[in-house]
């Protein structure tokens, strides 16, 4: 049994953020009906293709555990199948751009008589206000949730992370707000709006930098680079690769950074493990000394001391820097890079990254179901072709005969 056994989701969604959403409520077990445009489908079938005529990665890799279905909802026939289909499923999910599902004729008033059970959940670029109709992609997001203006270097320009905090992050809150409104469902027999904005979900997960607008008023931000020698202006600045926490870390170069781009690791200088930190690096005179013992007087002078940190780490691999470190209590993590993460054993035998066999493409890596439930196991298998679905739906989930399927195709409508 799995957690979401029982609950069909009608996933109206396309690109990234929605179908990172709906992926997972897959993978938790519920029944995921991704309806797409007959001869098209989801844009990112053909989008970034590695392989001729196959379906992308950035598809495959998105679109695990979920039934396919073709059907034009602009189609009256396709319309009548789509409203079946809203009677038949639990939740509707959906990332167009503003008011195209409402184009289609089905409203959130309409919605809620052809089925008062429905849960509707949207992802949009903005909130209501003066963007609401603009159409919004992943950096867009995070130039306008506060990620970019915040990350990078202060005398560099603003920068994305490789994080896709806009997409997946709005993804990975609109589940929690579907089955939040699932959960409410079960006592008040209801079904809710959802609605995450991207802007909204990427602040959210930009909160300690609205913090810190905050803490700009009372003086200078100490544990940011800027301090104590540079300015500081009024707003947040990028702050590199400094800790946001109440504990100062930053990247250091390790043996080979030369010619390896990924030759660094984070170290936190936690107070508590400091003297085993300063031991270690080889400056034990540090233990005693009134100018380095306490983490006020470290405050002023985090350049020098990650300087000399940088000195020892320099001398070894990011992985001997590691298990030094990490027995001292010193919090440290060696930055992977995409290869070594594909093949990390650990993460292949949790399932985080698994092969997947594609009919057409064959094996390929992705990354699986990241949350772990102790009585819900996630197997991924593969995403579904253009349609695969379609009869299989029709027949089984709306109860149509194989002759109502053969002529809802010849009408144009699947
Ligand atoms: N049958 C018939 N028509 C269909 C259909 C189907 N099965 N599926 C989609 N369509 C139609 C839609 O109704 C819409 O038609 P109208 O413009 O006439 O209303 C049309 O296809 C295109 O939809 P769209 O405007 O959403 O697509 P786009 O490629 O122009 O924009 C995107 C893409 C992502 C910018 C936009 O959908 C958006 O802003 N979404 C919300 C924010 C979001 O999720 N962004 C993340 C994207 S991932 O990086």
């Amino acid at each position: 049994m799995k957690a979401l056994d029982g609950v069909r989701i009608l996933d109206m969604t396309h690109v990234q953020s929605g179908p990172t959403c709906t992926q997972l409520l897959a993978w938790f077990g519920a029944d995921v009906i991704k309806v797409e445009r007959p001869g098209t489908g989801d844009a990112t079938r053909g989008q970034l293709r590695d392989l001729p005529d196959v379906d992308s990665l950035y598809f495959t890799m998105l679109n695990h555990n979920k039934r396919s279905i073709t059907l034009n909802t602009k189609h009256p026939t396709g319309q009548m199948i789509f409203t079946k289909l809203i009677e038949a499923c639990d939740v509707l999910v959906e990332n167009f751009a503003p008011g195209a599902l409402d184009r289609m004729g089905f409203s959130w008033e309409r919605i809620q008589t052809i089925n008062p059970r429905m849960v509707y959940a949207s992802i949009k670029g903005f909130g209501p206000g003066p963007y609401e109709e603009c159409k919004v992609y992943e950096n867009v997001a995070q130039c306008t949730g506060g990620g970019a203006s915040t990350t990078g270097f202060d005398d560099g320009p603003p920068t994305v992370t490789g994080a896709q905090i806009g997409d997946s992050g709005t993804g990975v809150h609109l589940a929690l707000g579907i089955v939040t409104a699932l959960f409410q469902r079960e006592r008040s027999g209801k079904g809710q709006r959802v609605v995450c904005a991207m802007q909204d979900a990427v602040l959210n997960l930009c909160r300690v930098k609205l913090r810190d607008q905050q803490r700009l008023k009372h003086g200078p931000l100490t544990e940011y680079p800027q301090y104590p020698d540079g300015t500081f202006g009024d707003a947040t600045p990028r702050s590199g690769n400094a800790s946001g926490g109440g504990q100062p870390g930053w990247i250091v170069k390790c043996r080979g950074w030369e010619s390896d781009p990924n030759a660094y690791i984070y170290i936190i200088t936690q107070a508590a493990a400091f003297n085993n930190l300063a031991q270690a690096i080889g400056r034990s005179d540090w233990v005693d000394d009134p100018e380095w013992n306490t983490p006020q007087a470290r405050m002023p002078k985090l350049g020098q001391m990650f300087a000399e940190i940088e000195r020892w780490t320099m001398t070894k691999s990011k992985f001997e820097v590691m298990e030094t470190l990490n027995p001292l209590n010193v919090p440290c993590g060696p930055v992977l890079s995409m290869k070594e993460l594909a093949k990390e054993p650990s993460l292949r035998a949790t399932g985080t990254v698994v092969d997947v066999d594609h009919p057409t493409r064959g094996a390929y890596l992705t990354v699986g179901n990241p949350i772990k439930l102790s009585d819900s196991p996630a197997e991924v298998t593969r995403s579904p072709l253009l349609g695969e679905h379609t009869e299989e739906i029709l027949e089984t989930v709306l109860g149509m005969t194989p002759a109502e399927t053969v002529a809802v195709r010849s009408d144009g409508a699947v």
